[in-house]
C-alpha cells in the first residue's frame, strides 16, 4: 500500500492542512492524536524549505456564524473561528517565512474543506510550476481528503504522507475509506517521515 523512496525537487510542493489548535486533542473539534502529525510535518516543512520549494499552509477560518455550525443545523461543534486561539496553527508547527496561508470557509453561508475551493490555490501552484503535491495534516476524512481529490481534479500528481495525517472517524471507519478514495482517484500514499531531496 505504501511507498517510501520519495525524491522531491523542483515542481514539488508542500500543502500542510489544518494543523490548527481547534483540532488538536482537546480543542473544539479535536482529532484524536492529531497531535502527532506536529513532528512529522516539521520535517517535511524543513526539507521542502531548504530545498526552496514552494510550501502551503491551508486553515479553516470561519465567521461566528458558519453555516457547518451545530446552531445552524450543520454537524459541527463551533471551531476554527476566524482569528481567535482555536484558528491558530499549532504552537509547535514551524512555520518558515516563505510559507504561504490558504484560509478556507470565510464565508458564512458556504462550507469548504478543500483548500482549494474558492482560494485560488489552483491557478497559484500552477503559476509556480507545480506538478505534484504532497498533502498532510488534519484531517483525513475531510480536508485532507478533499484537497488531495481537488488536487487531482486540477491535474497534479499527488501524495498523501500518511504518518502525517490523522481522521476524525466519525463513523469508525471513515479514515480509511478516505484514504481508498484518495488513492481509486490515483493519489499515491508515502509512510516516508522525511523526504529525499534530489533537487
Ligand atoms: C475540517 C471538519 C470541519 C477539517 C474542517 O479541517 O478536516 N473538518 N471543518
Ligand atoms: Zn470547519
Amino acid at each position: 500500500m505504501y511507498e517510501t523512496h520519495t525524491d522531491v525537487g523542483p515542481g514539488d510542493a508542500l500543502i500542510v492542512v489544518d494543523v490548527q489548535n481547534d483540532f488538536l486533542p482537546g480543542g473544539a473539534l479535536g482529532v484524536p492524536d492529531g497531535d502527532a502529525v506536529v513532528a512529522v510535518l516539521n520535517r517535511w516543512i524543513a526539507d521542502f524549505e531548504a530545498a526552496g520549494l514552494p510550501i502551503f499552509f491551508t486553515r479553516d477560518w470561519h465567521p461566528a456564524n458558519h453555516c457547518s455550525f451545530e446552531a445552524r443545523g450543520g454537524p459541527w461543534p463551533p471551531h476554527c473561528i476566524a482569528s481567535t486561539p482555536g484558528a491558530a496553527f499549532a504552537d509547535d508547527l514551524e512555520m518558515p517565512a516563505s510559507a504561504e496561508v490558504i484560509s478556507k470557509a470565510t464565508t458564512e453561508d458556504e462550507e469548504a474543506y478543500s483548500g482549494f475551493q474558492g482560494t485560488g490555490l489552483a491557478d497559484r501552484l500552477s503559476a509556480l510550476g507545480v506538478k505534484r503535491v504532497f498533502v498532510g495534516g488534519l484531517a483525513t476524512d475531510y480536508c485532507v481528503r478533499a484537497t488531495v481529490l481537488d488536487a487531482r481534479q486540477s491535474g497534479l500528481e499527488a501524495w498523501v504522507v500518511e504518518p502525517a495525517v490523522r481522521a476524525v472517524n466519525v463513523h469508525l471507519d471513515d479514515g480509511e475509506r478516505a484514504m481508498k478514495e484518495m488513492k481509486d482517484a490515483g493519489a499515491r500514499i508515502t509512510d516516508a517521515l522525511e523526504p529525499s531531496v534530489s533537487a
